[in-house]
């Protein structure tokens, strides 16, 4: 048991056996002051390409590219359902990568990391979890999620304990049986990227100057934008950028998909470089407002905040399917912007039951072998329960990483 289980207003419900110990979620349990956070930074990147596959550059990172002289809440009028039938490239989400990408990364950077010993023993990775951020932001949207469970399977292994998140029946049928309408809307995003981002860092006219004539020193001050008209949208392609952060007590190793890096930030230094990039629909009424700050924002914040990365760009997007305004957020306003507001949500309880999640795992996930897994289980409106299973069908460490780190 960790040190901060003890009292007696602790979530972690005991059960009369060991095995059953659960943890609540209600989010009045975890308010209070903000947990210590350390600002994540990047020790590496990687990058998926149309084929889905790993490279270890940046070659996938775009750089942001708005069109010259727009200004806050402009109307770009961008078709974001434009080559929606002609030029889309699906990923297949029938493939469970898990957490492959990430663990090709550590496999190749074990020098990076370095190995520290504790009472006696080297980790391979000295960090406490490795996970995508992606399921770290499922978990602090956890108290305030009133629809979508999750499944997320932990191993320790030699020190580091990874979590890797499992569909859940609802999610798979879900997905399954997604309209038209809503592929559609999936597509939009992707479409909204490749109108704002370019493949350089300026132009392709710009960079055609710039290669010819190396003697050019003024770099120009305005990015062109790439024509992304014609642009085949391929939701293979990523970059991911790999951080170290700290919550409280515990280390992490995240890695998460980064959208863009723009060229004239004050500071080169990724994350806060970094521009996350959304698209929603566009707000008609204090009804919209309300759900798009109680839920979207939300939803915004964790993402963004858990990377370190300060910019979130939205377009917002008539029923058209054109986009109609675009809007900058400062991640670190968010808060402040839904602060107060009937129903709203508050950043500390995010952190503080992540927080009390991560100390649980260490608290349950006691026996360290690559092949066992505790499969950890939350519905909305129960509390977070887990099983122990030893079946290879759930496994998550491939043996090829277990053989490296051996
Ligand atoms: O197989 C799966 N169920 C998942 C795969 C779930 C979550 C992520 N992934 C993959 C992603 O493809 C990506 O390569 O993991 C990688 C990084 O994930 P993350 O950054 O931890 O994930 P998250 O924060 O949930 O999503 C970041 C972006 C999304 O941006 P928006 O603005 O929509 O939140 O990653 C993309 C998407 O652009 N993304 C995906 N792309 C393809 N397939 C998926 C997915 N299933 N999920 C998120
Ligand atoms: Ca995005």
């Amino acid at each position: 048991r960790g040190p901060d289980q003890n009292s007696l207003s602790s979530p972690i419900a005991k059960c009369p056996f060991m095995s059953c110990s659960s943890l609540k979620t209600l989010h009045s349990l975890y308010q209070g002051s903000f947990p210590f956070y350390r600002l994540p930074s990047e020790v590496g990147h990687f990058s998926l390409d149309e084929n889905r596959q790993y490279h270890q550059d940046n070659r996938k990172l775009r750089y942001y590219s708005p069109p010259v002289g727009i200004r806050k809440k402009d109307s770009p009028g961008w078709n974001v359902m434009d080559g929606y039938e002609s030029h889309y490239v699906r990923r297949n989400e029938e493939e469970k990568e898990g957490l492959l990408h990430i663990l090709t990364w550590l496999e190749k950077n074990q020098s990076v990391l370095g190995t520290h010993v504790e009472g006696g023993s080297k980790r391979p990775i000295d960090r406490d979890f490795v996970t995508w951020r992606g399921h770290l932001t499922k978990l602090l949207c956890t108290p305030y999620e009133t629809q979508e469970g999750w499944l997320l399977a932990v191993t320790l292994f030699k020190g580091t304990f990874y979590i890797s998140e499992r569909e859940t029946e609802a999610a798979r049928k879900k997905r399954e049986e997604r309209t038209q309408e809503q592929e559609r809307l999936m597509y939009s995003g992707y479409k909204f990227e490749s109108y704002i981002c370019a493949d350089g860092p300026y132009g392709s006219d710009q960079m055609d100057i710039l290669q010819d004539n190396l003697k050019l020193r003024t770099v120009p001050d305005s990015p062109d934008r790439q024509p992304s008209q014609s642009a085949v949208v391929n939701t293979n392609e990523a970059y991911c950028s790999v951080l170290l952060a700290r919550l409280t007590s515990h280390s992490l190793l995240i890695s998460g998909e980064v959208d863009c890096t723009d060229p004239s930030a004050k500071s080169s230094i990724p994350p806060s470089s970094y521009i996350e990039l959304k698209t929603s629909a566009q707000i008609r009424n204090p009804h919209q407002q309300r759900s798009f700050n109680r839920y979207k924002l939300l939803k915004w914040w964790c993402q963004s905040f858990l990377l370190g990365i300060p910019i979130i760009v939205a377009g917002f997007r008539s029923q058209e399917g054109k986009i109609v305004s675009l809007e900058t957020f400062k991640t670190s306003d968010i808060p402040h912007l839904v602060r107060g507001e009937r129903n709203s949500w508050d950043p500390a309880v995010c952190m503080n039951f992540c927080n009390k999640f991560l100390s649980h795992i260490k608290a349950v996930v006691t026996k360290d072998d690559p092949r066992l897994v505790y499969l950890f289980a939350w519905e909305p409106g129960s509390d977070v329960t887990f099983t122990v299973h030893n079946d290879p069908e759930y496994t998550i460490l491939p043996s090829w990483y277990v053989k490296a780190m051996n």
